[in-house]
């Protein structure tokens, strides 16, 4: 049995909040197995993106990522990526504060752009997203019991 891993992203409007967002990722029960603050040039903020390619909000999408820095997260738990994925909620922020008004998004976010949070949707874009940002860790997932330890 595996421990779920999942990559959570600060983006570019929230990384000022990033001390008080990882309070409250341990306070959810994640453990934190890497981290890093990165610029992203335009070039991979697209390919971090590139599903979206083609859409509307595509070029102003890759604009706000490349902004500033964000900080990268791997994290750790029972159910991970749903996990995550609930505590940040919505999409839209401005929808997160009328539905999920405790939510990061609602919390962080301003709009259906700048929402201040990643998460991953699925195994797969999981362990390819965790790879894009963390090119040289280890690919292996990790067994329980060894995430709580410190890395
Ligand atoms: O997975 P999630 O981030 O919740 O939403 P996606 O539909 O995958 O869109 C990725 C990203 O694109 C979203 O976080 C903000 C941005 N975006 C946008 O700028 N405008 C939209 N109408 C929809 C999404
Ligand atoms: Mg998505």
């Amino acid at each position: 049995i595996y421990v779920e891993r999942t990559l959570a992203v600060i983006k570019p409007d929230a990384v000022h909040h990033a001390d008080e967002i990882e309070d409250v990722i341990t306070r959810y029960g994640f453990s934190v197995l890497q981290k890093r603050k990165v610029q992203l040039t335009p070039e991979q903020a697209s390919e971090f993106y590139a599903e979206h390619f083609g859409k509307m909000f595509f070029p102003s999408l890759i604009t706000y990522m490349s902004s500033g820095p964000v900080v990268a997260l791997v994290l750790a738990k029972d159910q991970a990526i749903s996990s995550w994925r609930e505590l940040i909620g919505p999409t839209n922020s401005l929808i997160a504060k009328q539905t999920h008004p405790d939510c990061l998004r609602a919390k962080y976010g301003t709009d259906d752009q700048q929402n201040a949070l990643h998460g991953s949707d699925s195994f797969t874009t999981a362990e390819k997203e965790i790879r894009f940002f963390f090119p040289d860790s280890i690919v292996e997932p990790i067994p329980i019991g060894e995430a709580a330890k410190s890395y």
